[in-house]
């Protein structure tokens, strides 16, 4: 279904791309005088342009203003638990895995050798955050629990022979 639309739609697009250059090619033969089209089009290009920059401007600005979007998205008054992560070739080291739901949990993430990727996926092994573990270097992943359940760790960076061990678990509580 989804094919056979994609195809008639392809049809109709590109014989309307042929039917406007036929068009063209075959107006292009008669001489006329183009001075007042001109004249007329460059303003409403004039008029595109600017609407355009207007519109990329004030969308820019709403949507750039908050960044670096990697702020915790609890509020500061809340305590975070803050927990150390560090991937090895092939594990990880975390300094805590149990946890509450509604608990603000702020993951330092870094790695003792190789890139690895951090990544919690939920018990339908849905992916809900993921940072870099990196050597030398700690990247943060904030996240508040909002379901119970044993989560699990996941390296997303082949980092070796051994890089499907590189599983572990954390359990979230009520
Ligand atoms: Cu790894």
């Amino acid at each position: 279904m989804v094919q056979t639309a994609a195809w008639v739609t392809s049809l109709v697009f590109m014989s309307l791309v042929f039917i406007v250059f036929g068009v063209v090619a075959w107006k292009s033969r008669v001489k006329s005088d183009y001075e007042h089209i001109k004249k007329k089009w460059y303003k409403a290009r004039i008029f595109y342009a600017t609407t355009l920059v207007t519109i990329l401007l004030v969308v820019c600005i709403y949507t750039l203003r908050e960044l670096p979007y990697d702020l915790p998205i609890y509020g500061e008054a809340q305590d975070p638990t803050i927990v150390d992560v560090e991937a090895v070739q092939f594990g990880w080291l975390m300094s805590e895995t149990e946890f509450k739901v509604g608990e603000p949990v702020e993951f330092h993430v870094t790695s003792k050798d190789v890139n690895h990727g951090f990544g919690i996926y939920d018990e339908d092994l849905t992916i809900i955050a993921q940072t870099q573990a990196m050597p030398e270097y700690t990247n943060n992943v904030y996240i508040t629990f909002t379901k119970p359940g044993t989560y699990k760790i996941l390296c997303l960076e082949y980092c070796g022979t051994a890089h499907h061990y590189m599983v572990t678990e954390i359990t979230v509580t009520e």
